[in-house]
């Protein structure tokens, strides 16, 4: 008999997913490395590479602070789903609260940015990751670990979207 598959494990193969982390509370360089560490320690997932740590203007309500964003490439076994849970378990960890305001200021975000190749579109996720095409914090750091033939499913080659997004507001700060 064959076994029914857990949907924990989406393939025997890993999958690369690329992860954006962001932060702009309670000392977010360190948010942010804590969070890549935690990223590593995420069960049947591996760790691959991480961007350089960037400082960026918020987007959105311009009355807060500035955030560091990062971008990490992980090979998983972990379906779309666990992968999530996983991520909002370390954002939950690192003290995110999610009723705050709408685009407002957060000690962590953790965004499932692509998984592999798929387009998901259900009540918890949307893959790729809405407004990664136009986020010049999620596409530098992007191309840092994954360069410019990354095919982002449903738009463009990472390269092509890098030539329509302005760097400005985007501050290179260290490697991680
Ligand atoms: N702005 C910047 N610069 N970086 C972020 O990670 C970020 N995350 C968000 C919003 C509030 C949209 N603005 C951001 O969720």
């Amino acid at each position: 008999m064959i076994p029914a598959r857990s949907n924990e494990a989406s393939s025997e193969k890993p999958v690369t997913a690329y992860i954006g982390l962001g932060s702009n509370l309670q000392q977010p360089i360190q948010q942010i490395k804590q969070a890549l560490q935690r990223l590593g320690e995420i069960p049947q997932t591996r760790l691959i590479v991480c961007s350089p740590l960037y400082r960026s203007a918020p987007l959105g309500p311009a009355d807060q602070p500035d955030y560091i964003n990062a971008v990490a490439a992980l090979a998983t076994r972990l379906s779309p789903l666990a992968l999530l849970d996983a991520l909002q378990a370390i954002e939950r960890q690192q003290g995110r609260v999610r009723e705050g305001e709408r685009w407002g200021p957060r000690t962590l975000d953790l965004d499932l940015l692509l998984y592999g190749e798929q387009q998901i579109h259900n009540e918890r996720l949307t893959v790729p990751h809405p407004g990664l095409g136009e986020r010049n914090f999620v596409l530098y750091p992007l191309y840092d670990v994954a360069g410019e033939d990354l095919l982002i499913p449903g738009l463009d080659t990472l390269g092509h979207l890098l030539h329509a997004c302005p760097r400005q507001g985007l501050e290179l700060l260290e490697t991680c």
